[in-house]
């Protein structure tokens, strides 16, 4: 069934990417902001190579459809979805750094860092994790103040120590000491999992949904997110099919402890498998106005890259 829903829900997230990227691009003009001109020219342009070179938006996809489910207005719900992109696109250019991943290549084409230099890279993962509060704060953003705030605030558990930020530092010590499955859970929750679930989440705020309904969403969202983080461990571990099984991927080759290297692959897709079981559940009331989001949690577990 998976192959039949395959090409529905890869044109419904082309479009959707499609409408954030225009988004994005307005945001992200250099030329004139508020009326006035932007001098920072060169910044600008590192922060447009971070966000304007591809990526599956994925996340902006996710809060345009559990927006939806509450009959949003979809220009807010697309200002929050572009945000909250600006800081995924942050957290890859400061990945790629020397300093954490050290790569040459994201999304096919050269890292900021490489195409500019790191203090332009450290300079346009600031801006775009500073700019994506903005945004969502700004009055621009046609929403209550109250949903604004509460935006910013959960936005900012996500992407900061508590969330993102704080599972990327987890993550790197695992190189040095490996967590235990408890331990890796955590960390994958965190450095993956909270923007992902935030994702959800942010669509329930945005349409003032009740509590228990933001709840099910951040449910469906950490749901997906962990099957997200399970996804990418399975491809580092079958990056080359004609390695006979072993890990040949960046982690695996670095010998990072993964749920796959605990328990190995045919563990993880049943996991998987109950991770999509898991979010369909909780989207169950929505009836079909969820199929969307129920067809992102089987690409997000069977995606190939
Ligand atoms: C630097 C604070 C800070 C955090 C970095 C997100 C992250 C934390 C590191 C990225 C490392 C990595 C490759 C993790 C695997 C999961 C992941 C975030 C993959 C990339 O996300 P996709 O597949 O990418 O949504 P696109 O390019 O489609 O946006």
């Amino acid at each position: 069934a998976t192959d039949v829903l395959r090409p529905d829900f890869e044109t419904a997230l082309a479009i959707r990417a499609r409408s954030v990227e225009v988004a994005l691009e307005k945001l992200l003009d250099d030329r004139v902001r508020n009326g006035e001109i932007v001098r920072p020219e060169r910044l600008m342009a590192a922060m447009r190579h971070g966000v304007l070179n591809g990526g599956k938006r994925l996340r902006p996809f996710l809060v345009m459809e559990s927006s939806a489910l509450f009959s949003a207005d979809k220009e807010p719900a697309l200002r929050v979805a572009a945000a909250l992109e600006c800081i995924h696109c942050y957290s890859l250019v400061h990945d790629d750094l020397p300093a954490m991943d050290n790569d040459d290549l994201r999304r096919g084409q050269p890292t900021v860092h490489r195409a500019f230099d790191e203090a332009a890279a450290i300079l346009a993962g600031d801006s775009l994790l500073t700019y994506a509060f903005e945004i969502v704060a700004s009055e621009e953003t046609e929403l209550p103040p109250s949903t604004r705030a509460k935006l910013v605030a959960a936005l900012a558990r996500a992407a900061g120590h508590g969330g993102m930020a704080g599972g990327q530092i987890l993550d790197l010590a695992a190189e040095r000491r490996k967590p235990d499955e408890a331990g890796i859970i955590i960390l994958q929750a965190m450095k993956t999992g909270a923007l992902i679930r935030f994702a959800c989440e942010a669509g329930a705020i945005i349409g003032n949904a009740t509590p228990e309904d933001r709840e099910r969403l951040a449910e469906y969202g950490a749901a997906i997110g962990l099957a997200f983080q399970l996804a990418d461990d399975l491809l580092d571990v079958t990056a080359d099919a004609t390695s006979m099984g072993k890990a040949t991927g960046k982690d695996a080759a670095a010998g990072k402890a993964t749920l796959v290297s605990l328990h190995g692959v045919a563990w993880t897709k049943k996991q998987l498998h109950g991770l999509v079981e898991q979010a369909e559940t909780l989207l169950e009331p929505f009836g079909a106005d969820a199929t969307l989001l129920k067809h992102a949690a089987r690409f997000i577990a069977d995606r190939q890259s």
